[in-house]
Protein backbone atom coordinates (compact mmCIF):
# COMPACT_ATOMS: atom_id res chain seq x y z
CA UNK A 1 0.00 0.00 0.00
CA UNK A 2 1.23 3.33 -1.06
CA UNK A 3 -0.17 6.18 1.88
CA UNK A 4 -1.32 5.58 5.10
CA UNK A 5 -3.47 8.27 6.34
CA UNK A 6 -7.31 8.45 6.56
CA UNK A 7 -7.75 6.31 3.55
CA UNK A 8 -4.86 4.26 4.32
CA UNK A 9 -5.85 3.28 7.78
CA UNK A 10 -9.62 2.20 6.23
CA UNK A 11 -7.92 -0.02 3.71
CA UNK A 12 -5.99 -1.50 5.81
CA UNK A 13 -8.52 -2.61 7.69
CA UNK A 14 -10.31 -4.12 4.95
CA UNK A 15 -7.31 -6.08 3.98
CA UNK A 16 -7.38 -7.24 7.64
CA UNK A 17 -10.70 -8.19 8.20
CA UNK A 18 -11.55 -9.37 4.81
CA UNK A 19 -9.83 -13.15 5.44
CA UNK A 20 -11.51 -12.92 9.16
CA UNK A 21 -14.80 -12.64 8.32
CA UNK A 22 -15.02 -13.49 4.20
CA UNK A 23 -14.02 -17.12 2.98
CA UNK A 24 -11.83 -16.00 0.65
CA UNK A 25 -9.77 -17.76 -2.52
CA UNK A 26 -7.17 -16.20 -1.89
CA UNK A 27 -5.21 -14.64 1.46
CA UNK A 28 -3.92 -11.39 1.61
CA UNK A 29 -0.52 -10.76 3.33
CA UNK A 30 -0.08 -7.03 4.13
CA UNK A 31 3.96 -7.12 3.01
CA UNK A 32 4.53 -3.54 2.95
CA UNK A 33 3.09 0.24 3.44
CA UNK A 34 5.22 2.73 1.91
CA UNK A 35 5.72 6.58 2.72
CA UNK A 36 8.34 9.13 2.62
CA UNK A 37 8.96 9.71 6.52
CA UNK A 38 10.91 6.60 7.77
CA UNK A 39 9.36 7.19 11.60
CA UNK A 40 6.17 7.74 10.63
CA UNK A 41 5.86 4.88 7.75
CA UNK A 42 7.37 2.64 10.54
CA UNK A 43 4.64 3.91 13.47
CA UNK A 44 1.98 3.22 10.40
CA UNK A 45 3.40 -0.43 9.90
CA UNK A 46 3.11 -0.68 13.22
CA UNK A 47 -0.60 0.46 14.28
CA UNK A 48 -2.30 -0.70 10.64
CA UNK A 49 -0.80 -4.53 10.87
CA UNK A 50 1.36 -3.95 7.52
CA UNK A 51 5.07 -6.04 7.98
CA UNK A 52 7.29 -3.65 6.51
CA UNK A 53 8.26 -0.25 5.54
CA UNK A 54 9.53 1.08 2.09
CA UNK A 55 10.34 5.49 1.75
CA UNK A 56 10.02 5.14 -2.09
CA UNK A 57 6.70 3.99 -3.23
CA UNK A 58 9.14 2.56 -6.42
CA UNK A 59 11.10 0.31 -4.43
CA UNK A 60 8.16 -1.08 -3.05
CA UNK A 61 6.65 -1.83 -6.81
CA UNK A 62 9.33 -3.27 -7.82
CA UNK A 63 9.41 -5.69 -5.22
CA UNK A 64 9.14 -9.38 -6.01
CA UNK A 65 6.94 -10.54 -3.14
CA UNK A 66 4.31 -7.66 -4.15
CA UNK A 67 1.51 -8.71 -6.26
CA UNK A 68 -0.93 -6.02 -5.63
CA UNK A 69 -0.78 -2.52 -5.09
CA UNK A 70 -3.09 0.08 -3.33
CA UNK A 71 -2.68 3.37 -3.89
CA UNK A 72 -3.99 5.43 -1.14
CA UNK A 73 -2.08 8.66 -2.04
CA UNK A 74 -3.51 12.37 -3.35
CA UNK A 75 -4.48 12.28 -7.17
CA UNK A 76 -1.63 13.96 -8.08
CA UNK A 77 0.37 10.80 -7.68
CA UNK A 78 -1.90 8.19 -9.22
CA UNK A 79 -1.25 7.73 -12.63
CA UNK A 80 2.53 7.43 -12.08
CA UNK A 81 2.28 5.05 -9.60
CA UNK A 82 -0.32 3.02 -11.19
CA UNK A 83 1.43 3.18 -14.38
CA UNK A 84 4.57 1.49 -13.09
CA UNK A 85 2.85 -0.68 -10.98
CA UNK A 86 0.82 -2.08 -14.02
CA UNK A 87 4.14 -2.32 -16.18
CA UNK A 88 5.81 -3.99 -13.12
CA UNK A 89 3.00 -6.66 -13.54
CA UNK A 90 0.83 -5.93 -10.22
CA UNK A 91 -2.83 -5.65 -9.44
CA UNK A 92 -3.67 -2.25 -8.72
CA UNK A 93 -6.21 -0.82 -6.34
CA UNK A 94 -6.62 2.90 -6.66
CA UNK A 95 -8.38 5.73 -4.88
CA UNK A 96 -10.85 7.86 -6.66
CA UNK A 97 -10.90 10.13 -8.46
CA UNK A 98 -9.12 7.63 -10.59
CA UNK A 99 -6.67 10.44 -11.58
CA UNK A 100 -6.96 14.90 -12.19
CA UNK A 101 -7.28 14.67 -15.75
CA UNK A 102 -9.06 12.94 -17.95
CA UNK A 103 -5.63 12.45 -20.03
CA UNK A 104 -4.30 10.81 -17.07
CA UNK A 105 -6.90 8.67 -16.70
CA UNK A 106 -6.90 7.68 -19.94
CA UNK A 107 -3.13 6.71 -19.76
CA UNK A 108 -4.10 4.33 -17.05
CA UNK A 109 -6.97 3.09 -19.05
CA UNK A 110 -4.33 2.10 -21.52
CA UNK A 111 -1.92 1.07 -19.16
CA UNK A 112 -4.22 -0.98 -17.68
CA UNK A 113 -5.56 -3.03 -21.09
CA UNK A 114 -2.20 -3.50 -21.87
CA UNK A 115 -0.85 -5.18 -18.72
CA UNK A 116 -1.46 -8.34 -17.35
CA UNK A 117 -1.75 -7.03 -13.63
CA UNK A 118 -6.07 -6.22 -12.77
CA UNK A 119 -6.92 -2.70 -12.15
CA UNK A 120 -9.80 -1.15 -9.53
CA UNK A 121 -10.69 2.30 -9.00
CA UNK A 122 -11.65 2.70 -4.98
CA UNK A 123 -15.71 3.73 -5.95
CA UNK A 124 -16.03 2.32 -2.59
CA UNK A 125 -19.39 3.14 -1.89
CA UNK A 126 -20.60 0.47 -4.46
CA UNK A 127 -20.54 -2.02 -1.86
CA UNK A 128 -22.50 -0.42 0.62
CA UNK A 129 -25.72 -3.50 0.84
CA UNK A 130 -27.97 -0.69 0.67
CA UNK A 131 -26.89 0.46 -2.48
CA UNK A 132 -26.05 -2.81 -4.34
CA UNK A 133 -29.88 -3.54 -3.35
CA UNK A 134 -31.21 -0.18 -5.43
CA UNK A 135 -29.31 -1.21 -8.04
CA UNK A 136 -30.62 -4.84 -7.93
CA UNK A 137 -34.23 -3.25 -7.99
CA UNK A 138 -33.52 -0.36 -10.56
CA UNK A 139 -32.22 -3.76 -13.04
CA UNK A 140 -35.15 -5.90 -12.16
CA UNK A 141 -38.05 -2.89 -12.92
CA UNK A 142 -39.38 -2.66 -9.87
CA UNK A 143 -38.93 1.44 -10.42
CA UNK A 144 -39.50 1.11 -13.87
CA UNK A 145 -38.10 3.73 -16.20
CA UNK A 146 -35.83 6.17 -14.47
CA UNK A 147 -36.98 9.82 -14.82
CA UNK A 148 -35.30 11.80 -12.14
CA UNK A 149 -32.13 10.83 -10.05
CA UNK A 150 -31.57 13.47 -7.56
CA UNK A 151 -27.96 12.73 -5.88
CA UNK A 152 -26.40 14.74 -2.84
CA UNK A 153 -22.84 14.25 -1.43
CA UNK A 154 -23.16 17.02 1.90
CA UNK A 155 -19.89 17.32 4.51
CA UNK A 156 -18.93 20.36 6.67
CA UNK A 157 -15.22 19.63 7.88
CA UNK A 158 -14.49 22.86 6.20
CA UNK A 159 -17.69 24.86 6.81
CA UNK A 160 -15.42 26.70 9.39
CA UNK A 161 -13.24 29.54 7.24
CA UNK A 162 -10.83 28.60 9.55
CA UNK A 163 -10.57 24.89 9.02
CA UNK A 164 -6.78 25.05 7.65
CA UNK A 165 -5.60 24.32 4.65
CA UNK A 166 -4.89 20.62 3.01
CA UNK A 167 -3.98 18.54 -0.26
CA UNK A 168 -7.27 18.40 -0.55
CA UNK A 169 -8.04 22.17 -0.80
CA UNK A 170 -5.00 22.41 -3.28
CA UNK A 171 -5.53 21.91 -7.36
CA UNK A 172 -1.96 20.31 -8.14
CA UNK A 173 -2.48 17.70 -5.39
CA UNK A 174 -6.15 17.04 -5.72
CA UNK A 175 -7.08 17.82 -9.13
CA UNK A 176 -10.58 19.82 -8.13
CA UNK A 177 -12.59 20.45 -4.77
CA UNK A 178 -15.91 19.08 -3.61
CA UNK A 179 -16.30 18.09 -7.04
CA UNK A 180 -13.77 15.37 -7.59
CA UNK A 181 -13.40 14.81 -3.81
CA UNK A 182 -17.30 13.84 -2.91
CA UNK A 183 -19.03 14.95 -6.07
CA UNK A 184 -17.01 11.87 -8.70
CA UNK A 185 -18.80 9.52 -5.88
CA UNK A 186 -22.43 10.71 -6.51
CA UNK A 187 -21.98 10.21 -10.18
CA UNK A 188 -20.21 6.72 -9.87
CA UNK A 189 -23.49 5.90 -7.58
CA UNK A 190 -26.17 7.52 -10.00
CA UNK A 191 -24.67 5.55 -12.75
CA UNK A 192 -23.90 2.43 -11.04
CA UNK A 193 -27.25 2.42 -9.26
CA UNK A 194 -29.37 3.43 -12.75
CA UNK A 195 -27.00 1.45 -14.69
CA UNK A 196 -26.99 4.36 -17.28
CA UNK A 197 -24.88 7.42 -17.95
CA UNK A 198 -25.00 11.12 -17.46
CA UNK A 199 -24.86 12.05 -20.99
CA UNK A 200 -24.43 15.62 -20.32
CA UNK A 201 -23.99 18.81 -17.62
CA UNK A 202 -24.92 22.22 -16.74
CA UNK A 203 -23.01 23.15 -14.05
CA UNK A 204 -21.81 25.81 -11.47
CA UNK A 205 -18.65 25.33 -9.06
CA UNK A 206 -18.14 27.93 -6.73
CA UNK A 207 -15.38 28.61 -3.82
CA UNK A 208 -17.01 30.26 -0.47
CA UNK A 209 -13.62 30.47 1.36
CA UNK A 210 -10.49 31.78 -1.16
CA UNK A 211 -7.90 32.00 1.28
CA UNK A 212 -7.16 29.88 4.92
CA UNK A 213 -4.84 29.15 7.57
CA UNK A 214 -1.79 26.79 6.27
CA UNK A 215 -1.60 23.72 8.68
CA UNK A 216 0.81 23.22 11.64
CA UNK A 217 0.00 19.79 11.59
CA UNK A 218 -2.98 17.93 9.41
CA UNK A 219 -4.05 14.25 9.34
CA UNK A 220 -7.58 12.85 7.47
CA UNK A 221 -9.61 15.67 7.15
CA UNK A 222 -8.16 17.39 10.33
CA UNK A 223 -5.50 19.94 11.12
CA UNK A 224 -4.63 22.55 13.08
CA UNK A 225 -4.23 26.27 12.24
CA UNK A 226 -1.03 27.99 11.68
CA UNK A 227 -0.41 31.90 12.03
CA UNK A 228 0.05 31.96 7.67
CA UNK A 229 -2.34 31.96 5.38
CA UNK A 230 -2.38 30.50 1.70
CA UNK A 231 -4.91 30.00 -0.73
CA UNK A 232 -7.87 27.63 -1.47
CA UNK A 233 -7.22 26.53 -5.20
CA UNK A 234 -10.57 24.34 -5.80
CA UNK A 235 -14.24 24.52 -5.36
CA UNK A 236 -15.74 24.50 -2.42
CA UNK A 237 -19.06 23.07 -3.74
CA UNK A 238 -20.54 21.76 -7.10
CA UNK A 239 -24.03 21.82 -8.64
CA UNK A 240 -24.79 20.31 -11.68
CA UNK A 241 -27.65 19.58 -13.75
CA UNK A 242 -27.69 16.42 -16.20
CA UNK A 243 -29.39 13.81 -18.56
CA UNK A 244 -28.99 10.58 -18.10
CA UNK A 245 -28.39 8.26 -20.71
CA UNK A 246 -31.98 6.75 -20.37
CA UNK A 247 -34.22 9.78 -20.77
CA UNK A 248 -34.23 11.27 -17.06
CA UNK A 249 -33.10 13.97 -15.42
CA UNK A 250 -30.58 14.33 -12.47
CA UNK A 251 -29.07 16.79 -9.83
CA UNK A 252 -25.94 16.57 -8.57
CA UNK A 253 -24.88 18.86 -5.16
CA UNK A 254 -21.55 18.24 -3.63
CA UNK A 255 -20.19 20.63 -0.66
CA UNK A 256 -18.50 20.93 2.40
CA UNK A 257 -20.30 23.64 3.56
CA UNK A 258 -23.65 21.86 4.71
CA UNK A 259 -23.26 22.37 8.29
CA UNK A 260 -24.31 19.35 10.40
CA UNK A 261 -24.27 17.01 7.05
CA UNK A 262 -21.20 14.98 8.04
CA UNK A 263 -21.51 12.01 5.27
CA UNK A 264 -24.87 12.85 3.97
CA UNK A 265 -24.75 10.99 0.47
CA UNK A 266 -28.36 10.91 -0.65
CA UNK A 267 -29.39 9.61 -3.60
CA UNK A 268 -33.34 9.24 -4.72
CA UNK A 269 -34.59 8.44 -7.61
CA UNK A 270 -37.76 8.16 -9.20
CA UNK A 271 -38.87 5.96 -11.88
CA UNK A 272 -42.29 5.56 -14.06
CA UNK A 273 -43.07 2.19 -11.17
CA UNK A 274 -41.85 3.88 -8.12
CA UNK A 275 -38.93 5.35 -6.23
CA UNK A 276 -35.72 4.68 -4.07
CA UNK A 277 -34.34 6.77 -1.47
CA UNK A 278 -31.13 6.50 0.38
CA UNK A 279 -28.72 8.33 2.86
CA UNK A 280 -25.42 7.37 4.21
CA UNK A 281 -26.33 9.04 7.25
CA UNK A 282 -28.27 5.68 7.74
CA UNK A 283 -26.72 3.65 5.60
CA UNK A 284 -28.24 0.18 6.43
CA UNK A 285 -31.66 1.33 5.12
CA UNK A 286 -33.30 1.93 1.43
CA UNK A 287 -36.58 3.08 0.93
CA UNK A 288 -39.31 2.16 -1.95
CA UNK A 289 -42.10 3.21 -2.92
CA UNK A 290 -43.56 0.58 -4.99
CA UNK A 291 -46.25 2.70 -7.01
CA UNK A 292 -47.96 -0.52 -8.41
CA UNK A 293 -49.20 -1.21 -5.01
CA UNK A 294 -52.82 0.12 -4.43
CA UNK A 295 -52.61 3.61 -3.57
CA UNK A 296 -54.37 3.33 -0.57
CA UNK A 297 -51.71 1.01 1.61
CA UNK A 298 -48.69 2.50 -1.33
CA UNK A 299 -46.24 4.71 0.91
CA UNK A 300 -42.53 4.12 1.40
CA UNK A 301 -41.61 1.16 2.40
CA UNK A 302 -38.45 1.21 5.31
CA UNK A 303 -36.13 -2.02 4.05
CA UNK A 304 -33.70 -2.50 6.94
CA UNK A 305 -30.34 -4.16 4.60
CA UNK A 306 -29.06 -6.35 7.14
CA UNK A 307 -30.84 -9.79 6.39
CA UNK A 308 -28.92 -12.50 5.58
CA UNK A 309 -30.20 -12.57 2.22
CA UNK A 310 -28.78 -9.13 1.38
CA UNK A 311 -25.56 -8.61 -0.21
CA UNK A 312 -22.19 -9.25 2.11
CA UNK A 313 -23.86 -9.25 4.90
CA UNK A 314 -24.16 -13.30 5.83
CA UNK A 315 -20.39 -12.72 6.81
CA UNK A 316 -21.21 -10.18 9.30
CA UNK A 317 -23.71 -9.71 12.28
CA UNK A 318 -27.66 -10.93 13.01
CA UNK A 319 -30.15 -9.30 10.95
CA UNK A 320 -30.49 -5.48 12.60
CA UNK A 321 -26.91 -5.19 13.82
CA UNK A 322 -25.97 -3.15 11.06
CA UNK A 323 -22.70 -2.28 9.22
CA UNK A 324 -20.77 1.05 9.44
CA UNK A 325 -18.27 3.01 6.90
CA UNK A 326 -15.38 0.74 6.88
CA UNK A 327 -17.04 -2.28 5.81
CA UNK A 328 -17.73 -1.49 2.43
CA UNK A 329 -13.75 -1.04 2.34
CA UNK A 330 -13.84 -4.60 3.17
CA UNK A 331 -16.50 -5.56 0.65
CA UNK A 332 -13.91 -4.26 -1.76
CA UNK A 333 -11.25 -5.80 -0.68
CA UNK A 334 -13.31 -9.00 -1.06
CA UNK A 335 -14.40 -8.21 -4.69
CA UNK A 336 -11.05 -7.49 -5.81
CA UNK A 337 -9.24 -10.43 -3.96
CA UNK A 338 -12.15 -12.59 -5.82
CA UNK A 339 -11.62 -11.27 -9.18
CA UNK A 340 -7.88 -11.77 -9.08
CA UNK A 341 -8.28 -15.24 -7.81
CA UNK A 342 -10.69 -15.80 -10.50
CA UNK A 343 -8.71 -13.83 -13.25
CA UNK A 344 -11.63 -12.08 -14.02
CA UNK A 345 -11.87 -7.86 -14.67
CA UNK A 346 -13.12 -6.28 -11.26
CA UNK A 347 -15.70 -3.74 -11.36
CA UNK A 348 -15.68 -0.76 -11.48
CA UNK A 349 -12.48 -0.67 -13.54
CA UNK A 350 -10.16 1.83 -14.75
CA UNK A 351 -12.67 2.59 -17.85
CA UNK A 352 -15.74 3.31 -15.29
CA UNK A 353 -12.95 5.40 -13.90
CA UNK A 354 -12.69 7.19 -16.93
CA UNK A 355 -16.20 7.61 -17.79
CA UNK A 356 -16.69 9.50 -14.18
CA UNK A 357 -13.63 11.54 -15.17
CA UNK A 358 -15.16 12.70 -18.13
CA UNK A 359 -18.23 14.22 -15.98
CA UNK A 360 -15.90 15.82 -13.81
CA UNK A 361 -14.15 17.80 -17.04
CA UNK A 362 -17.62 18.39 -18.49
CA UNK A 363 -18.80 19.84 -15.20
CA UNK A 364 -15.63 22.12 -15.44
CA UNK A 365 -15.81 23.03 -18.50
CA UNK A 366 -19.53 24.11 -18.20
CA UNK A 367 -18.99 25.79 -15.25
CA UNK A 368 -15.76 28.00 -17.02
CA UNK A 369 -18.52 28.34 -19.56
CA UNK A 370 -21.23 30.29 -17.79
CA UNK A 371 -23.22 26.84 -16.91
CA UNK A 372 -23.34 26.46 -20.75
CA UNK A 373 -24.87 22.80 -21.69
CA UNK A 374 -21.55 20.46 -22.13
CA UNK A 375 -21.75 17.02 -23.43
CA UNK A 376 -19.87 14.67 -21.64
CA UNK A 377 -17.58 12.83 -23.83
CA UNK A 378 -18.08 9.87 -25.40
CA UNK A 379 -15.44 6.59 -25.28
CA UNK A 380 -13.28 7.05 -28.24
C1 LIG B 1 -13.32 13.68 2.28
O1 LIG B 1 -14.29 14.46 1.73
C2 LIG B 1 -13.60 12.18 2.16
O2 LIG B 1 -12.63 11.57 2.97
C3 LIG B 1 -13.47 11.61 0.76
O3 LIG B 1 -12.17 11.84 0.23
C4 LIG B 1 -13.78 10.13 0.77
O4 LIG B 1 -13.76 9.61 -0.54
C5 LIG B 1 -15.15 9.90 1.42
O5 LIG B 1 -15.36 8.52 1.56
C6 LIG B 1 -15.24 10.53 2.76
O6 LIG B 1 -14.88 11.89 2.69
Amino acid sequence: MVGYAFMGAAHSQAWRNAPRFFDLPMRPDMAAVAGRDAAAVQAAAVRLGWSSTETDWKALVSRDDIDLVDICTPGDTHAEIAITALEAGKHVLCEKPLANSVEEAEAMVRAAQAADGLAMVGFTYRRVPAIQLARTLVADGRIGTVRHVRAQYLQDWIADPQAPLSWRLDKQKAGSGALGDIGAHIVDLAQFVTGEAVTGVSAILETFVRERPVASEHSGLRGTAGAQTGPVTVDDAAIFLGRMSGGGLATFEATRFAWGRKNAIRLEINGSAGSLAFDFEDMNVLHFFDATQPAVEAGFRRIVVTEPEHPYIAAWWPAGHGLGYEHAFTHQAVDLVTAIAEHRQPVPSFADGLVVQRVLAAVEQSAADDSRWTPVQKES
